[in-house]
């Protein structure tokens, strides 16, 4: 099985009047009916069932040898293609670091990016975001979000993390090995348990009402979560070598079990050669 997944794939954008921009609020795509997006594509359909298939024979658990990661690429904006990740153990946390490789071609003028999503019934739990205007932004719990001024993401790969601590609020962006100001928030925060971790898409409510306008586009692998604040030269290393050298204890990225839905390809990166010279 592919998972949920809609029998209607438009070719062209979503009417205007459908693509509002939300974080918050849902907009039920799957309730929408195919007279008012113009046409069925029975073409995009059978080419989403194939490409299903294959993603999900490189998909699964335990795949990555030494020095080869897996790779998630997002070929297209859509509100139909996303990877469901299943974490090491629940996201019940009092702290974190969350960090991840990532590139995209599409301009920080044009829209906001959901770079990662964590969400329970009611609540974007963990949602981490390239705002309108080119900054990285952090929501918890579905409350207002704390902003960083960051150089502008590209086609070039970034090693983006960001790190929170209950008792002090602290939050810190590492954007390649760099560090940023400490802002405070969510301070005595808690993230709740019992949601899903969702890449490529901004779910409005538990696992759906994805918006086109909010979709990732381009390419994101290496992403592991720890229960703790890492040290900075931990951060600093990822970042200057390209490689993990330690695996998040919550979701881990070479073990973690990722499900495709849609047109997404996983592929494997090859960090480092394994032959003897
Ligand atoms: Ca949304």
């Amino acid at each position: 099985m592919c998972g949920k997944f809609d029998l209607w794939i438009p070719r062209s954008p979503l009417p205007q009047q459908l693509r509002l921009h939300r974080r918050r609020t849902g907009l039920k795509l799957t309730g929408i009916g195919l007279d008012s997006l113009g046409r069925q594509d029975k073409m995009g359909i059978s080419a989403v069932l194939c490409l299903c298939a294959a993603s999900l024979a490189v998909a699964g658990k335990g795949i990555e040898g030494a020095g080869v990661v897996r790779s998630l690429v997002f070929s297209a904006e859509s509100s139909t293609d996303y990877v469901t990740v299943t974490p090491q153990k629940p996201l019940s946390l009092g702290a974190f670091t969350l960090c991840l490789r990532l590139a995209t071609e599409l301009r920080h003028t044009r829209r906001e990016i959901i770079l990662f999503a964590y969400r329970t019934q009611n609540f974007d739990e963990l949602n981490l975001w390239r705002e309108y205007d080119g900054r990285i932004g952090l929501y918890m719990s579905s409350a207002g979000g704390v902003i960083f001024e960051m150089p502008t993401l590209g086609a070039l790969q970034t090693h983006l993390c960001i790190s929170w601590e209950s008792s002090s609020g602290a939050t810190t962006v590492f954007f390649d090995g760099r560090r940023s100001l400490t802002k405070i928030y969510q301070k005595n925060h808690h993230v709740r348990s019992g949601g899903i971790v969702i890449i490529g898409q901004d779910p409005d409510d538990y696992l759906g009402s994805f918006d086109y306008d909010q979709s990732f586009v381009g390419e994101i692998s290496d992403i592991n979560l720890w229960s703790k604040v890492l040290p900075d030269n931990v951060i600093r290393e990822m970042a200057n070598t390209g490689k993990t050298s330690q695996n998040g204890d919550v979701i881990d990225w070479s073990e973690a079990n990722l499900e495709t839905t849609g047109r997404v390809d996983i592929v494997q990166r090859v960090l480092e050669s394994s032959e003897k010279r």
